[in-house]
């Protein structure tokens, strides 16, 4: 990335413009043409204010984060903005779009601030598994006191406009063009300078500080950048600034080149680059100003809000006024629970309702530009009603299907209209989670797919590309490491040892765990449309069929693989699974052995990494790095960890495909072995 600096002048006042699309992060470039400018304003007595502000619609929006993996190049941010410090020229900040990380740790190293109210400021370093590196520890509890420091650093909160100036980030607003709102602002600073680091920390009670402690490293499960952020903004209590300051910037500069570091920036990256493919250039998305969702069931439900929350109007429409009630009492109430946590306002959550008109006619989806069905897993049921959208939709309007797994193309294809049919695969609760796999069908055009990728932005969701194939990209992989889990039950783990496993390694929640949370049932249904032509010699795991033989569905039925007193969220091992489970290994003359918990996420991940090879020779997945950002965002994988690829990138090559050799032997008859060796080979040119 280059940029540079403009030095402007209003009279009295230097504006130095910061230009470096498309977010003005601070680049070697950037910060070398600073140093130069705050030289010529330092020179130039005719100068006697400054204001630093962004081109385009934003300021500084940190560092740049492709810096951080070599050694950063000079001129380093602490010597920008010493350079600032130490000259008697008062520096204002003009703040507008974002100021993030270094971009606001700028800000903080002038003498006042001044903001539009669009702007967001904060701290993103943590989750990039860093800390500010550049005085933000040392600023920040200048103006908000420890405990406050603690909670908006660990949390990366972005801060609004309003938030910010009661809180002293900010020192005044511009209600007019900023620009010049900035330079009349910075003629009242003439002849004033006020560093932060001379501004004492407020003192704050210790069980404030402890409470907040405590919070951060909750949320921030004890990550290794969450306690040090916690340290080193304490250190502006006890330490002299630039004792303080320097000790940051030692921390900083060793997370940054830890392996969890590499790991966030590259699912920083792989999640801006999962919704760009080739041939949509100059394909302009039909605009969806009015959406319809089919099935009023907890997807269908969770749908219709994301569309509420994204400001587009929306019919959910279901068979019989029964189940449209539930869906809207369901939607109803997930808004009041949002508004007594604090995180909506009740008109808020009003006008969100009102966005969706329930209606119990497919003919109510007329006027819609975009229909989602959302009905039950059943290939002749959703054919039937594609076929009927497709006879009272309008000729323009687009049909998605959020199918798990179903075959796009044979979907389509019952259509008079499969270019404009495409896959929208929400994951449960569809409202909160980010990803979003969208499915491009053979037939799907151009067009379709950029309108799909627009809605997906529109919604706030992650899009990630996938072609059609039995599961996409997330469930293809979940089902094989699921089949291993199973093998592994056979062989001598039991459920509660692979997930404490699992959750060990950063897992949210081990595959057992998730499936009695999900409902075994479904899973079942498929593994008997499926045993029809599963082939014989292949090696199947009974035991999931036997639980389910025996009522047990998971926590809605009270018992799964594990047993749920009532109400209770976590399940207890069950002896009648264990037993179960040792009877079948006996079944099968299975001698039952002992597995380390590193041996069980090893196997589990490199079966990942096996399916992933596939995944990308059959052209479903794009590129390595989506799958990575699916398994994050979709299936618990730790974000740490940077995903699958990403861990098998930073592997002993020869040990993993020894491992991969060993799942293929245990595994037997049927095991496909995807080239993993070349994928690994791609991912080390890639790093
Ligand atoms: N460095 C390098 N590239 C960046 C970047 C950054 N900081 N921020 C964005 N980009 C690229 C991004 O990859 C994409 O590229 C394009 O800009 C547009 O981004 C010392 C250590 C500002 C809210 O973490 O949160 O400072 O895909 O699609 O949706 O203490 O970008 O087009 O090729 O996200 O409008 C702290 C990260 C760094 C801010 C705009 N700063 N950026 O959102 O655009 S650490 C951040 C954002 C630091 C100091 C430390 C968002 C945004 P491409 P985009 P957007």
């Amino acid at each position: 990335m280059s940029g540079t600096v403009h030095v402007e002048r209003d009279g009295n006042v230097a504006v130095l413009v910061i230009d470096n699309p498309p977010v003005n992060a601070s680049s070697a470039d950037v910060r070398r043409a600073l140093l130069d400018a705050i030289g010529t304003v330092q020179s130039d007595f005719t100068i006697e204010a400054a204001v630093l502000i962004g081109a385009g619609n934003t300021f500084v929006a940190g560092s740049d984060i492709k810096e951080f993996g070599k050694p950063i190049p000079e001129p380093q941010l602490p010597v920008i903005q010493a350079a600032i410090r130490d000259c008697p020229t008062p520096f204002i900040a003009a703040l507008h779009g974002a100021a993030l990380g270094g971009g606001f740790e700028l800000a903080l190293s002038c003498d006042a601030r001044i903001a539009t109210p669009d702007v967001i400021v904060g701290f993103p370093e943590v989750s990039l598994g860093m800390i500010p590196g550049a005085g933000g520890t040392q600023y920040l509890p200048r103006l908000t006191g420890i405990p406050a420091a603690i909670e908006m650093i660990c949390s990366c909160r972005r801060i609004g406009a309003k938030e910010g100036k009661e809180r002293g980030l900010i020192d005044a607003m511009a209600d007019g063009e900023l620009r010049a709102t900035a330079v009349a602002f910075a003629r009242g600073w003439i002849g004033r300078k006020r560093p932060l680091g001379r501004i004492d920390v407020p003192p704050s009670p210790a069980d404030a500080i402890d409470k907040a402690t405590a919070a951060a490293l909750r949320a921030g499960r004890n990550r290794p950048q969450v306690s040090a952020a916690i340290e080193a903004v304490q250190w502006a209590a006890s330490l002299p600034f630039d004792d303080a300051l320097a000790k940051e910037r030692t921390v900083f500069q060793a997370l940054r080149m830890s392996t969890e570091a590499a790991a966030l920036r590259h699912l920083f990256f792989a999640e801006r680059q999962a919704p760009k493919t080739s041939g949509l250039d100059g394909i302009a998305p039909a605009r969806i100003a009015r959406a319809g969702v089919v099935g009023a069931g907890t997807m269908g439900a969770g749908i219709a809000m994301c569309f509420a929350d994204a400001g587009i109007p929306v019919i959910l429409v279901d068979q019989d006024e029964a189940a449209v009630d539930r869906g809207m009492a369901a939607i109803r109430s997930f808004y009041e629970r949002t508004v007594k946590s604090g995180r909506m306002s009740e008109s808020e959550a009003a006008s969100r309702i009102a966005r969706i008109t329930p209606a119990e006619n497919l003919e109510a989806l007329s006027s819609a530009d975009l229909v989602v069905e959302a009905i039950f897993e059943d290939m002749g049921i959703k054919k039937d009603l594609l076929v009927r959208l497709d006879g009272l939709v309008a000729p323009h309007a687009i049909l998605a299907s959020n199918t798990s797994y179903l075959n796009l193309d044979a979907l389509a294809a019952v259509t008079g209209r499969a270019d404009k049919v495409v896959g929208l695969h929400f994951f449960n609760p569809a409202q909160t989670m980010r990803l979003l796999e969208v499915v491009r069908a053979q037939a799907t055009s151009a067009e379709t797919l950029a309108s799909a990728l627009d809605v997906a932005k529109r919604l706030r969701k992650l899009a990630v590309i996938a072609r059609v194939g039995e599961g996409f990209i997330g469930n293809r992989i979940y089902a094989a490491y699921r089949r291993q889990c199973e093998f592994m039950l056979e062989e001598g783990a039991f459920p509660e040892d692979i997930d404490a496993a699992l959750e060990n390694f950063g897992f949210a929640m081990g595959p057992f765990a998730v499936a009695d949370m999900s409902g075994l049932d479904t899973a079942w249904r498929m593994r008997k449309r499926l045993a029809a032509t599963r082939d014989s010699h292949e090696r199947y795991c009974e035991i999931p069929d036997r639980i389910c033989e025996q009522g047990r569905l998971g926590r809605k039925t009270g018992a799964g693989w594990y047993s749920y007193r009532s109400g209770e969220r976590k399940g207890a091992s069950d002896p009648a699974v264990r037993a179960l489970i040792e009877e079948a290994s006996a079944l099968k003359g299975i001698v039952r052995r002992a597995f380390t918990a590193e041996q069980i996420c090893r196997r589990v991940v490199v079966t990942m990494v096996n399916e992933a090879a596939l995944l990308l020779a059959e052209g479903i997945a794009a590129r390595p790095s989506d799958i990575d950002v699916v398994l994050v965002n979709g299936y618990g994988f730790p974000k740490h960890e940077g995903g699958p690829l990403f861990w098998a990138s930073h592997q002993d090559r020869a040990t993993v495909l020894a491992e991969l050799e060993n799942l293929a032997a245990v595994s037997g008859y049927g095991f496909r072995t995807g080239d993993v060796a070349g994928l690994l080979d791609r991912l080390q040119d890639q790093a």
